[in-house]
């Protein structure tokens, strides 16, 4: 497949500032006829290619009149035109139901639905289908009233009627000119959950959630959360909503979490139905975040677009960040920080650290819909969130106002939001630039010395960006750095926002006659990896001591990775520091249970090799085997203590309730590593009693990961209690494909010829393949089953839904971390995949790029 350059980008030859759509919609086959009009760009003399995508031409128009001299070039359409504006008309046919690239118009539980980004419009009609052209869309739907009810497309609903044969047809008008990728359309048997919002301007907007009728119980959670998020955009950037309605559809087919569809935004089910029964409080704050995320997209996204498809961070690295602010001010922001860096950790360090790393302004592709990453929505977010540390949040905001004041209605690049973001906040941004440049992770090391006699403390610090593919060398980067030095006595005796831009740096500290901590990168102020000297000592000191609750957390996994790093590699070392330190957080009774909940989760497995030269997942499950079991036996009284303090009450969702909810399943986990058959008796008790989805999972998860009698008969029980709901069967799966056990690898192969198991929807393959593919010990194990089950499970998923199986090879792509034999094991794996006939560009460029 060709590779797409970002230094190629050249305008679009052709505008089509109208468009009118009109479908004659069922599931086997669909018409569309399409009217474009369309106006050369610039002076010059060449034909006008609409991308197609399995297309053919059922009849083509210009200007009124049927041609036959258009051609196909690559499945587009070519059409040579002698004005420099002319009305094109096309015909097509689709086939809905045959869909299952779910890319375009398919079926998904009865409905008809839509998903254009980044390439799916041209799977609908002939188009310039590239973010920079941006039409104005009228879209006539007729459908079949008793099986299709309901018609929904972008903007407002301008007219209605009824046909023959039963029939009926809705007219949508969407008065902002749009990119192809934000159109949208739905059918289908939909009832509303409907409600109002009135902006600051006073105009009241009706907002709809649809989903299947049964399902409408399930939306309130969602429709408060799109409340609440219109009202803080309005709050927070000025931002109001402009079209009269604003429409939500929620689908079980998707490749992806949701979708901004310009009024009419499309999410994946999981992402929206939430009841105590059925959905965790991961889930509510998911649901929470996905829908404020594709709302804040109106104006960071719909109103003001991306250029083309290598300024996708552009609006996604914002949005996110939007989103990640969004969510810390409706609840705990440490805690909220804490998950944040979390997943950038588990999903974007790994990325940037291997064969598919690449900056979050690419340089190339071959198949946009690989470029979904980590890298371009978390690293992004975090660029965006330097700039506003940077900045504060005044001139952040001055800045951000400039950028959709200039742009509004426009197709922008990063570039336009820098130079906004330096008129409008006042900074020079020139070498902050380098970020959107470079890939990889920077590593600073911190070395703090201390002289008594002079009673100054001086701090070196180095920075140094690894090579990555096709960028052997890296600049410095400016790393703003949030530094503490605190006194022994616990008193912070200096703090401030060190940007650090060479590559080297000292800086001096007087006024300390003795030696002081330092904290440093303090609620995470840069996305790189800092080493420091910090002794264990300093670690608990911090642990214990720090006022900022993102360093606390973090000088706790800190000591913890140490000590787990010193087992494994042979090293004789302290694991009381541990014990202690995490009693002394336990113990202190102004932390917030969700903190400490978080703190006391020992580093994944994943993240304790990512710290290693070379990973040994063997050595690594054993290492944090024995540390949880200390700290299980160790701490026995206080998780007992700690278990009953948090009792289950009346299920509520509140910050203080889902504390109470993660500290109890914490502390039943750290019980149930103790082995103890009475744990089992326990966790089985929990699993009947709960309220709520929280506990239950929670439960069943302790259950899953042991060897306790009860196991077999919790998952029937959960299996035969939830076995109509699909989102919670999801669960059911990845509990068992995240299993600790020794047998988890044989569990997901009998998983995978469940009855419920599919490879037609991309949730249920990834709970079970993608869940597995992230369980460390099981997914390497040494024999190599691991590698050659998702080799297996990506060859066959590749016909159906390419996009979907794509995703899935990174895992392979790891494959330089290991030691020899698990390296020839992978790569066999990735040489299986390519092998594939007919593979896809998605899984080629994923699987090609992989080998290196
Ligand atoms: N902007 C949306 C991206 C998206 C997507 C991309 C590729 C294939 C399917 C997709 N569905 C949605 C999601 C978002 O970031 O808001
Ligand atoms: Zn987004």
């Amino acid at each position: 497949p060709p590779t797409i350059r970002r230094e190629d980008y050249r305008p679009p030859d052709w505008l089509v500032p109208d468009i009118a759509l009109d479908f004659d919609l069922a599931a086997e086959r669909t018409r569309v006829r399409a009217k474009l009009d369309v106006v050369r760009n610039g002076d010059h003399a060449r034909a006008l290619v609409l991308d197609g995508d399995e297309l053919t031409p059922l009849s083509v128009h210009v200007d009124g009149q049927a041609i036959n001299d258009w051609r196909i070039e690559d499945g587009n359409l070519v059409i040579d035109l002698p004005a420099d504006a002319h009305v094109i008309e096309t015909e097509i046919e689709l086939h809905p139901a045959a869909n299952t690239k779910l890319m375009g118009l398919y079926a998904s539980g009865g409905l008809l639905c839509t998903q254009c980004e980044a390439e799916g419009f041209r799977r609908i009609t002939f188009f310039p289908d590239r973010p920079d052209v941006l039409s104005r869309y009228t879209v006539k739907l007729a459908a079949d009233r008793n099986a299709y009810p309901v018609l929904l497309a972008n903007g407002d609903n301008v007219a209605n009627g009824d046909g023959l044969d039963g029939r009926h047809w809705a007219e949508w008008n969407d008065p902002f000119p749009k990119p192809s990728y934000l159109f949208a359309l739905v059918a289908g048997d939909l009832q509303a959950n409907r409600d109002s919002f009135t902006t600051m301007s006073g105009r009241k907007i009706d907002l709809g959630i649809w989903v299947r009728a049964a399902d409408l119980p399930k939306t309130h959670h969602a429709m408060a959360a799109l409340k609440t998020a219109m009202k803080w955009d309005e709050d927070v950037y000025g931002r109001e909503y402009d079209l009269d309605i604003f429409n939500i559809v929620a689908v079980d087919d998707f490749n992806f979490g949701a979708m901004e569809n310009k009024g009419l935004n499309i999410f994946n089910s999981r992402y929206i139905l939430a009841d105590p029964d059925t959905a965790t409080d991961a889930d509510y704050d998911a649901i929470a975040a996905v829908v404020a995320h594709e709302y804040f997209h109106n104006w960071s996204g719909d109103r003001v677009t991306c250029r083309d498809w290598f300024q996708l961070s552009l609006k996604e690295g914002f949005t996110v960040f939007r989103d990640q602010q969004f969510s810390a001010d409706q609840g705990s922001a440490a805690v909220k920080r804490i998950e944040d860096v979390r997943t950038l950790r588990a999903a974007q360090f790994p990325e940037d650290a291997g064969p598919l790393a690449h900056p979050i302004r690419p340089e190339s592709y071959m198949e946009i819909g690989n470029f979904y990453t980590a890298t371009i929505y978390n690293k992004g977010a975090e660029v965006i969130r330097m700039m506003h540390t940077l900045l504060g949040a005044e001139r952040f905001r001055a800045g951000a106002d400039l950028y959709f004041d200039r742009h509004d209605g426009e197709a922008a690049t990063c570039e336009d939001f820098v130079a906004a973001m330096e008129a409008g906040g006042g900074i020079d941004l020139s070498r902050f630039r380098l970020w959107y440049a470079q890939a990889g992770t920077p590593k600073v090391t911190a070395r703090l010395a201390h002289d008594p006699i002079s009673k100054a403390a001086t701090l070196r610090l180095t920075q140094e960006a690894p090579p990555t593919p096709g960028q052997p060398v890296k600049q410095p980067m400016p790393l703003p750095l949030s530094l503490a030095l605190f006194a022994q006595d616990g008193e912070k005796r200096h703090e401030q926002l060190f940007v650090f831009e060479d590559a080297e740096a000292d800086l001096s500290f007087d006024g300390f006659a003795d030696a002081p901590v330092l904290s440093i990168n303090r609620n995470f102020s840069a996305p790189v990896i800092v080493e420091t000297d910090r002794t264990p000592a300093d670690l608990a000191f911090l642990s214990a001591h720090d006022d900022d609750p993102f360093a606390r957390y973090e000088a706790m996994q800190q000591l913890m990775l140490d000590t787990l790093k010193a087992t494994i590699e042979g090293r004789t070392h302290d694991d009381d520091a541990v014990v202690a330190a995490v009693r002394a957080t336990l113990e202190d009774p102004a932390l917030d249970p969700a903190f400490v909940a978080e703190a006391m989760l020992l580093p994944s497995e994943q993240f304790i090799g990512d710290a290693m030269a070379v990973v040994d997942p063997d050595a690594i499950a054993t290492a944090r085997d024995a540390l949880r079991l200390k700290l299980a036996t160790e701490l026995d009284g206080l998780w007992r203590d700690r278990y009953q303090r948090h009792a289950a009450a009346q299920f509520e969702y509140s910050p203080a309730a889902k504390g109470a909810r993660r500290m109890r399943n914490l502390a039943l986990g750290y019980l149930a590593a103790s082995g103890s058959p009475e744990v089992g008796a326990q966790a089985f008790a929990q699993f009947e009693a709960a309220d709520n989805m929280t506990d239950r999972i929670a439960a069943l998860g302790t259950l899953a990961n042991g060897m306790f009698v009860e196991r077999a008969e919790a998952l029937a029980a959960f299996h035969a209690r939830y076995c109509d709901n699909p989102l919670v069967i999801d669960k059911w799966f990845t509990t068992q494909a995240l299993s600790l056990r020794a047998d988890a690898a044989e569990q997901v192969v009998a998983l995978l010829n469940h009855p419920d198991f599919a490879l037609t929807n991309p949730n249920r393959f990834r709970s079970l393949v993608g869940a597995f593919s992230v369980n460390q010990r099981a997914f390497h194990r040494v024999d190599g089953a691991g590698y050659e089950l998702l080799a297996q499970q990506i060859a066959a998923l590749d016909p159906i839904n390419p996009q979907t199986a794509a995703k899935m090879v990174p895992a392979l792509g790891r494959w330089r971390r290991f030691d020899e034999s698990r390296q020839v094991k992978m790569r066999a794996a990735l040489e299986q995949i390519l092998a594939t006939p007919g593979l896809s560009k998605d899984v080629f460029e994923q699987a090609s790029k992989s080998l290196g």
